[in-house]
């Protein structure tokens, strides 16, 4: 991890220190998770870390349909940490760190065709005991292309509730093959 900029500015004299993560790398990480996602013709194949930024430790990795039911891979990453502490999925906020953010292969969800609570939705309602949001960022590797439910307001809807969202570019081709390998 390299704790000095590259002018060799110790890290403390400056005037805001970077978050401790190597973004392209947690998203090449989420790549993977989502290789192990079923391919099928109805949904998308996404990967997902739920990251603390203050650290960069990943605290859960999910992918699509990997817990039992039409599961998302924001969903799981949310999901396993709950379930790891004995909550509910509506709780986990109170055992996240403060400065947590998801890495998702693709932007998260704000409509479903299932009509399943979409992950913007999830990622929202995940708050501390004060009752505020603890997910600071989310980063995100493509659009979700309009296939299910059009175009996606997803990122618009987290940032208007203060989350800001940071694509990470360059994966992008490898990212929408994974995610669509079972539409034939
Ligand atoms: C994201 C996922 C996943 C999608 N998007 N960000 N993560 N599967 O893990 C979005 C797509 C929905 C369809 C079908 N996919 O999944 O819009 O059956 O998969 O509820 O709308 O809805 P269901
Ligand atoms: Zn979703």
């Amino acid at each position: 991890m390299c704790l000095q900029s590259s002018d060799s500015t110790p890290l403390q004299q400056q005037e805001s220190a970077p978050d401790a993560v190597d973004h392209a790398a947690l998203m090449r990480e989420a790549l993977e998770e989502a290789k192990h996602s079923p391919p099928l013709p109805s949904n998308f194949c996404v990967g997902a870390l739920l990251v603390d930024l203050d650290t960069g430790e990943v605290i859960s990795r999910g992918y699509s349909l990997e817990l039992e039911g039409n599961t998302h891979a924001e969903q799981c990453c949310l999901l396993k940490v709950a379930q790891a502490h004995g909550l509910p999925e509506e709780r986990v906020g109170e055992v996240l760190p403060p400065n947590s953010a998801i890495y998702t292969t693709m932007e998260p969800c704000n409509l479903r065709l299932s009509g399943n609570l979409p992950c913007v939705d999830r990622i929202l309602r995940t708050k501390n005991k004060m009752g505020q949001i603890v997910m600071k960022k989310v980063y995100l590797g493509v659009k979700e292309p309009e296939k299910f439910v059009g175009e996606n307001k997803g990122r618009a809807k987290l940032e208007e509730h203060g989350i800001e969202c940071v694509p990470v570019s360059g994966m992008e081709g490898e990212i929408l093959k994974v995610a669509t390998a079972g539409h034939g």
